[in-house]
């Protein structure tokens, strides 16, 4: 590096063995870390369940991997120098250095250089994260204290409709609804390999909206709809309307992430991805049993509006 360090003194061969073995034992514990097993790998991020969960782990991985590199060169130097400028002997005194300026320049330098790079990355991630795409299904979520409204479109959405978001227009002209209650955590079904876009609705105070599978989560704000899109992988689920309407294998969590009152806590849900037909029964199955409305369910517990009057939902059959 050109860098004068002072105070060089002898046998620098114990120290640089010692050094040696730390980075060595340092580098086995990070590729222990990340190299073992799938989910090492992901370094607790949970396996992602949507094509924009993929950005959001890389970047997750890509900042852990830097901050190790650093933290590793750091406490090798710190050590480093420890041990390479002890005292030796009662009256050793270590050379006074008042000033380094290139390795002022340098530390100044480089951590400027790492914030940049990493804000870089983090909004390239952010723009593919609220990149809506083409979604070809649109669910309007409601959050209300305290559980989710889900509302599947029925037939084909008319993506002009959420041009303006705020207006009364809605992209299907029938929906199918899921209430969750304090006792019934609902389940949001989801198509597989599918651009789905989220229209998030408060019917109270801010809740926030969000499933760790998908990398993803934003405030569901009173007065304001806020939207994101996913894009599902396979899927891990069936549902099957003749076996009262089950939903069979594998489920992931949701929840609300921005305390909203007494029982936020309760605010979560289950996330089923299945297949295309399965997903088109399952709303359908909604309907039939007729949790079904011309327009969606947005106020809760509180509106007064009659399509959105929850008084009369049955819960969903289990
Ligand atoms: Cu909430």
């Amino acid at each position: 590096m050109g860098l004068h360090l002072p105070g060089a003194g002898s046998k620098p061969s114990h120290a640089r063995a010692r050094s040696g073995a730390l980075v060595a034992t340092l580098t086995a514990g990070a590729l222990l870390l990340s190299g073992c097993t799938d989910e090492a790998s992901r370094l607790g991020f949970p396996e992602p369940r949507s094509e924009q969960g993929e950005h959001n782990l890389a970047l997750w991985q890509g900042a852990w991997v830097a901050v190790l590199l650093t933290g590793i060169l750091t406490w090798g130097l710190i050590f480093w120098a420890i041990w390479r400028y002890r005292r030796r002997n009662e009256s050793d005194i270590p050379v006074q250095t008042r000033y380094n300026l290139p390795l002022e320049i340098f530390y100044t330098i480089a951590p400027v250089l790492m914030v940049i790079v990493f804000f870089d990355h983090t909004v390239k991630v952010q723009n593919e994260m609220l990149d809506d795409g083409n979604p070809t299904n649109v669910i309007e979520v409601t959050g209300q204290q305290w559980q989710w409204t889900f509302n599947h479109g029925i037939g084909e959405p008319d993506q002009s409709a959420d041009e303006n978001l705020v207006d009364d227009k809605y992209p299907y002209d029938k929906y199918g609804y899921v209430v969750g209650t304090g006792s019934h955590i609902p389940t949001l079904v989801l198509p597989e390999k599918t651009t789905t876009r989220f229209n998030l609705h408060s019917a109270d105070v801010i809740h926030n909206f969000g499933v760790p599978e998908f990398g993803m989560k934003m405030d569901v704000v009173p007065g304001r709809i806020n939207h994101y899109s996913i894009t599902t992988k396979e899927a891990t689920a069936t549902f099957n309307a003749s076996d009262d309407d089950l939903i069979e294998g594998k489920t992931f969590r949701g929840a609300c992430y921005e305390l909203c009152g007494v029982y936020h806590a309760r605010m979560i849900f289950k996330v089923a991805i299945v297949s295309e037909s399965d997903y088109k029964s399952y709303v359908d199955a909604l309907a039939q049993k007729g949790f079904e409305a011309e327009r969606p369910l947005l106020g809760g517990g509180k509106s007064t509006r009659p399509a959105d009057d929850v008084s009369s939902h049955k819960e969903e059959g289990e």
